[in-house]
C-alpha cells in the first residue's frame, strides 16, 4: 500500500516538473504545485487570511476533520487537518458549557516520511520495543501503538478529563485504518473564555508534525463578558507556527555589510544560538501558514481598517522556537493592551473585571497563548508586526529578530468576521478562591536537565529529561508503569521548576492552569494564570540553577485521572521531557 502511494505521488511530481520545464515560465511549478499539494500553503508576502471557523449552534459543534500529511516540492514536510469543505486548520468556536464532537480520520502515509521528511524520525527513545511489542491492530482507547503514522488531539489548556474521547494522550492513538475517532468533550461550563488549540501529541513524532503545520485555534467565546473594555471589537486570530527553513543554504541578507555569525549545530541538527540576536535563524515562521522565510522575511499582509481597535487573539504554535511580540509604528513600540494570558482573562476570578496590562512586548514561549487590544495603526504609517531576538541559551536554537508582518491600515480592507457582542452582560464573579490567595499544602521541585546518549561522544543525541526532586533522572518511558507525581483533586501545591541544562525549557502541564509565584527565588506579584511558562537556561557556573515557583491548581473535577507534563519545545518533548502525574479523585 505505502509503495503504491509513492509511486503515485511520484508520478504528480514528475507531471509537474516536466510541465513546468517545458513552459519556461518561473511561476509554473509553483501555481500547479499549489493546485496539487494536500496541505495547500499561501506564498510568502500574502495577506493573513484568517483561519476558517466552525462555530457551535444550539449549544454543539460538530466538525469532521481529516488529517494528511504532503512531502511538498520543496522539501517541506506538510501536514493539515482539512474540514469536509476543504479549509485547513479551522478555528474551532465553542461557549462555555457546549458539546464537541470531532470525528478525526487519520489518513497519513508513508512517502516522506520514508525517506526521513524534514524532522528527526529517530527521536523517540522507544523506537526499538515498539515493532515487537506492537500488535497489528489495536483499540484506540488502549493503544501502545506510537509510529510517525499515528496520531491523535490534545485540546492545550483546556481543563477536560483526560480520558478517551477526551484529551488522553498517553493510550489514545488513532492509526490510519481507524475508522474516523470521536472526540465527544462537554466544554466545561465555568471555561474560561479565550484562545486555546489542539494539536497531535504522540510521544516521539510530536515535533515533527506540530512543525509540519498540524495545530489549529479552539476559542472559547465570552471574554468581552469577562472585560467590558473588549466590548464591540472585531477580532483577529494569528496562529504562528514555524517550519524548517525553506532556503537552508541562503546566506544571511545583511552578508556583505556585517559578518554574518558562523552557524553551528547542535546534536539534533539545529542551527545553534549566536548570542548575536541575528544570522541564520533555526527555523521559519509563518503567521497564518504565510511564511516569513529566512534571509530576506518578506513579511505578510495584516489588513486592517484605519485606526480600527481590535482583539488579537495570538498563540504561538511553534514546535521550539520562541517569540518575543512587538509592533513597531513609525519607528516606535505601540502599546499592547493584554487581557488575557493562555485562554484566561486576567480578571482574577473576576476580582480585577476590566483589567488591562499595557506592555509594549509580550513574550511567548511555544504553545502560549496572548490576547490583547490592537489600538489601531493610521492610515500610512510604516507598522510591522515583529519578533524581537530571543537569546535561548548556548545550547538553544537560533531565534534572531525578525518582522512577521506589516500592518496597513485601508478604508477598503475586509471587516473581521466575528465581532465581540456590543452590550456584553457582564460575568457573574465564580464562587472559587483566587488561586493567587490559597496556600499550597505541599511544595516539590522538579529540574530539567539533558545529557549526550554517548557520555564518550558529545555529538551523540540528546536524552531529555525533567525530574522529580529525589528520583533518578531518566527519558520519559511510556512502559513504565505508575505516574511520576501523584497528587489528590482539591491539592493546591507549589512546584519549583529548576533549568540545569544550558538553554531555554517551555513547562507545560495538561489539564490544569497554575500561577507564577517566585523567579529566581524572588516573589512576583503576577495577576494571571498560564499554562507553559519559560524557564531560563543555566550559565553553566551559578552555584544555584535558574527556577521558577508555580502555585499548581489540581481543584478541578476535570483533573483526575493520569495526564502529563512536559517541556513544550517538542524535540525536547519527544526526546523524553516528559512526566506523568495521577490525581486522584478527591475525598467526599
Ligand atoms: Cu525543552
Amino acid at each position: 500500500m505505502g509503495r503504491l502511494r509513492v509511486g503515485s505521488k511520484f508520478r504528480v511530481f514528475a507531471f509537474i516538473i516536466l510541465g513546468c520545464v517545458s513552459s519556461f515560465e518561473a511561476s509554473c511549478l509553483p501555481a500547479i504545485a499549489r493546485e496539487t499539494r494536500t496541505c495547500a500553503r499561501p506564498a510568502p508576502g500574502g495577506i493573513v487570511a484568517e483561519p476558517h471557523a466552525f462555530r457551535s449552534t444550539s449549544g454543539i459543534l460538530n466538525v469532521e476533520l481529516t488529517y494528511l500529511n504532503f512531502t511538498a516540492p520543496d522539501g517541506q514536510e506538510e501536514y493539515c487537518y482539512r474540514a469536509e469543505d476543504g479549509s485547513q486548520a479551522p478555528t474551532l468556536r465553542v461557549r462555555p458549557g457546549d458539546l464537541l464532537i470531532l470525528h478525526l480520520k487519520n489518513l497519513l502515509s508513508a512517502p516522506g516520511l520514508a525517506k526521513g521528511g524534514s524532522g528527526k524520525p529517530g527521536v523517540s527513545p522507544h523506537a526499538g520495543h515498539e515493532a515487537a511489542e506492537m500488535p497489528a491492530i489495536d483499540a484506540p482507547c488502549a493503544s501502545v501503538r506510537m509510529t510517525a503514522l499515528s496520531t491523535n488531539l490534545h485540546f492545550h489548556g483546556m481543563s477536560m478529563p483526560p480520558s478517551c474521547h477526551e484529551d488522553d494522550v498517553l493510550r489514545t492513538f488513532v492509526q490510519p485504518g481507524n475508522h474516523p475517532f470521536e472526540y465527544r468533550i462537554r466544554i466545561p461550563p465555568d471555561e474560561a473564555p479565550g484562545l486555546y488549540w489542539y494539536h497531535p501529541h504522540v510521544h516521539g513524532f510530536t515535533n515533527q508534525q506540530v512543525l509540519g503545520g498540524a495545530s489549529g485555534a479552539l476559542i472559547v467565546e465570552g471574554i468581552e463578558h469577562a472585560n467590558s473594555k473588549l466590548a464591540g471589537l472585531p477580532e483577529r486570530t494569528f496562529v504562528i507556527r514555524d517550519q524548517e527553513l525553506l532556503h537552508p543554504n541562503a546566506q544571511p541578507a545583511t552578508a556583505g555589510t556585517v559578518p554574518p555569525p558562523p552557524v553551528f549545530r547542535d546534536a539534533e541538527g539545529d542551527i545553534l544560538n549566536t548570542g548575536t540576536g541575528s544570522g541564520k535563524p533555526a527555523k521559519d515562521l509563518s503567521i497564518n501558514f504565510v511564511p516569513v522565510p529566512y534571509p530576506d522575511y518578506p513579511p505578510a499582509i495584516v489588513a486592517v481598517r484605519p485606526s480600527e481597535r481590535q482583539l488579537w487573539r495570538v498563540l504561538n504554535g511553534s514546535a521550539i522556537t520562541y517569540l518575543d511580540l512587538q509592533i513597531v509604528v513609525n519607528g516606535q513600540p505601540q502599546s499592547l493592551g493584554v487581557v488575557s494570558v493562555d485562554g484566561v482573562p486576567i480578571t482574577e476570578n473576576g476580582m480585577a473585571r476590566d483589567r488591562v496590562l499595557w506592555v509594549n512586548h509580550v513574550f511567548l514561549p511555544p504553545g502560549a497563548r496572548v490576547e490583547w487590544i490592537f489600538i489601531g495603526v493610521a492610515a500610512g504609517a510604516d507598522a510591522r508586526l515583529i519578533t524581537r531576538s530571543v537569546d535561548t541559551g548556548p545550547a538553544g536554537e537560533n531565534d534572531p529578530a525578525r518582522p512577521l508582518a506589516s500592518i496597513v491600515a485601508s478604508g477598503t480592507a475586509a471587516e473581521p468576521q466575528f465581532v465581540l457582542d456590543s452590550a456584553p452582560t457582564p460575568q457573574p464573579r465564580s464562587d472559587s478562591i483566587w488561586l493567587g490567595n490559597i496556600r499550597p499544602m505541599h511544595t516539590r521541585k522538579l529540574y530539567f536537565s539533558e545529557k549526550p546518549a554517548d557520555p564518550n561522544d558529545p555529538a551523540s543525541p540528546t536524552v531529555f529529561m525533567i525530574t522529580v526532586d529525589g528520583q533518578t533522572p531518566a527519558p520519559y518511558d511510556p512502559r513504565r508503569k505508575g505516574p511520576d507525581i501523584t497528587v489528590r483533586q482539591g491539592d493546591v501545591e507549589d512546584w519549583v521548576i529548576e533549568n540545569r541544562s544550558r538553554e531555554m525549557h517551555a513547562f507545560h502541564i495538561h489539564q490544569i492552569h497554575f500561577m507564577l509565584t517566585e523567579w529566581n527565588g524572588t516573589p512576583v506579584d503576577e495577576p494571571f494564570l498560564r499554562d507553559t511558562i519559560n524557564v531560563p537556561f543555566w550559565d553553566g557556573k551559578s552555584t544555584l540553577y535558574p527556577r521558577v515557583t508555580v502555585r499548581m491548581d489540581f481543584r478541578s473535577p476535570n483533573a483526575v485521572g493520569t495526564f502529563v507534563y512536559h517541556c513544550h519545545l517538542l524535540e525536547h518533548e519527544d526526546g523524553g521531557m516528559m512526566g506523568t502525574i495521577r490525581v486522584l479523585r478527591g475525598k467526599t
